[in-house]
């Protein structure tokens, strides 16, 4: 296959999906998106955990306004454009392989939609979020008030658009926006660290956690609590885990302490 606008390499059980439009900051047309859902859709062989990257100073711009300019599209155009994106984003969260994302620049509008499908992100001091849409007198259509609206609140996420403001790393971190500020250079690094380790997990508990835990959230405490049990009974039960339990009763593992990472 032939790909265009983002790039997949693999490196053990490691995915790489990399963004490559550099020159629009990874603004998403319609052939890019469909290009992410594929590699999602469709994982490498062997796939147990995901890296999603992007090429350049900015993760990504979001929506190509370009392109949505040029085609000026109907209503019914742009909904079934917004499903794409809902159907690529729900994809990428819920396919139950862990996606680990390196953040730097700009994670703005689709942008930000597009990272808050991701399970644990990692950002590059200097990393900004934003939803601007509404300066450019748009909407999101791309998840956010779903996803951005459960991270941040959905008032804040209102204020987000109303103002237009720009949250810098730190605060993204405050916010749950991303999950870890690293020095310039290192979000992939850290990211394809995590991503290797993450990827040696049994693919049922990574399958629980990354799906359980979202799908729970939408349920009420009685529905959740048996949804919960339900995970968990396939999960603990999992013969592959026993080597785990022995190699801790064993004293094999490493311990958890304080202030680790
Ligand atoms: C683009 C886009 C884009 C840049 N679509 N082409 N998103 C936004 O409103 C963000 C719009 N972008 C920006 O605010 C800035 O470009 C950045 C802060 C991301 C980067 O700034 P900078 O100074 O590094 O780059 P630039 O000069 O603004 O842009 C470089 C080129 O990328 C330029 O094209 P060129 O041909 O003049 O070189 C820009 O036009 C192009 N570019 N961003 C198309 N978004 C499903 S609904 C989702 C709703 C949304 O996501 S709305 C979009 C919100």
């Amino acid at each position: 296959m032939t790909l265009d606008y983002i790039t997949v390499e693999t490196e053990g059980a490691v995915t790489i999906v990399t963004l490559a439009r550099e020159s629009a900051r990874n603004a998403i047309n319609e052939d890019m998106l469909q290009e992410i859902e594929d590699v999602f859709r469709k994982p490498p062989k062997g796939t147990r955990s995901f890296v999603l990257a992007a090429k350049g100073a900015h993760f990504c711009a979001g929506l190509d306004l370009r392109e949505h300019y040029d085609k000026d599209r109907t209503p019914i155009e742009f909904m079934t454009m917004c499903q794409a994106w809902h159907r690529t984003f729900d994809v990428i969260q819920f396919s139950g392989i862990p996606v680990i994302a390196a953040l730097q620049g700009a994670v703005v509008g689709g942008g930000l939609e597009l990272a808050a499908a991701t399970h644990v992100r990692i950002a590059e001091e200097g990393t900004f979020f934003a939803l601007p849409e509404g300066q450019r007198g748009i909407f999101t259509g791309g998840g956010a008030t779903v996803r951005v609206a459960r991270i941040v609140t959905p008032a804040r996420m209102v204020d987000m658009m109303l103002s237009a403001r720009t949250y810098n790393t730190q605060t993204g971190l405050d916010l749950g926006l991303c999950h870890e500020i690293v020095g310039p250079g290192q979000a992939l690094v850290k990211a394809k660290a995590l991503a290797a380790q993450v990827a040696t997990h049994p693919p049922t508990t990574n399958f629980a956690i990354v799906t359980g835990i979202a799908r729970i959230n939408d349920m009420s405490t009685t529905d959740g609590l048996f949804a919960e049990g339900l995970l968990a009974m396939a999960v603990q039960t999992n013969p592959d885990i026993r080597d785990r339990l022995e190699a801790f009763f064993s004293k094999k593992t490493k311990r958890l302490e304080p202030d680790a990472e």
